[in-house]
C-alpha cells in the first residue's frame, strides 16, 4: 500500500499566532512533505524488496547505506512526527516533562539555550530532537538533511524541529534562531512529548 500524506492535526491557518503562516504550511505539508511521499512511494513500486515494508523498517534498513530512498522515507517519518509538535497552544510544558527536564537537562531554560543551539548548529538542513536515550536520559541531539534518532538509534523521539530553510523562510527570513527561539517559547507541543515520554 502506498504512503499517504497525514492530514495537519489542525487548520492550516492556526499557527498564524503563533509565528507559522497558512502559506508556510500549506508549502510545507501540502507540497514538501506530499514530494518526498511520492518520491518514496515511486521507489517502493520499483523494488519488490521494499514493498510491505513499514516505513519504520524502510528507515533501519536503508539508514547504513543512506541515498535517495533514506533521504525521502527519512523526511516522511521526519514531518510525520513534526507536525506533531507544533500546536495553536504551543509553548507550556507539562508537570511530568519539566520535573524529568529539570532532572537530566539542568532546567527548562537550559534545555531551551542548548536545543536552540542544536538547532542553529546544525550546518545546512536538518533537524534537532529531544530523545529518550536508551539509558533513560533526556539527550538532545541533531541530524542532517533527512536523517533522524531512528536511524541513528539515539533514542526515542519526543519533540523535533525541522531546521531546513523551507519551515522558516517566509516567516523568519533567514533568522533560523528567531524561528528557533519561537519554537521552544511558543510553537512546541510539550504535551505531545511529554505523551511520548509516558508511553516510553
Ligand atoms: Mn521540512
Amino acid at each position: 500500500m502506498a504512503f499517504e500524506l497525514p492530514p495537519l492535526p489542525y487548520a492550516k491557518s492556526a499557527l498564524g499566532a503563533k509565528g507559522m503562516c497558512e502559506e508556510t504550511l500549506d508549502l510545507h505539508h501540502g507540497k514538501h512533505h506530499q514530494a518526498y511521499i511520492t518520491a518514496l512511494n515511486g521507489f517502493v513500486e520499483k523494488d519488490p524488496a521494499l514493498q510491505g515494508k513499514s516505513l519504520d523498517e524502510i528507515v533501519k534498513s536503508t539508514a547504513g547505506a543512506g541515498g535517495p530512498v533514506f533521504n525521502n522515507a527519512g523526511q516522511h517519518w521526519n514531518h510525520i512526527i513534526f507536525w506533531q509538535c507544533l500546536s495553536p497552544n504551543g509553548g507550556g510544558i507539562p508537570g511530568a516533562l519539566e520535573k524529568k527536564i529539570t532532572e537530566d537537562l539542568g532546567g527548562v531554560a537550559k534545555f531551551k539555550e542548548d536545543f536552540k543551539a542544536a538547532g542553529v548548529s546544525q550546518f545546512g538542513s536538518g533537524w534537532a530532537w529531544l530523545v529518550l536515550g536508551s539509558d533513560g536520559k533526556l539527550k538532545i541531539t541533531k541530524t542532517p538533511n533527512g536523517s533522524n534518532p531512528l536511524a541513528t538509534g539515539e533514542g526515542k523521539v519526543l519533540l523535533g524541529v525541522d531546521v531546513w530553510e523551507h519551515s522558516y523562510y517566509l516567516d523568519f527570513r533567514n533568522r533560523r534562531p528567531d524561528y528557533l527561539q519561537n519554537f521552544v517559547d511558543a510553537l512546541a507541543n510539550y504535551e505531545y512529548a511529554e505523551a511520548q515520554l509516558k508511553a516510553a
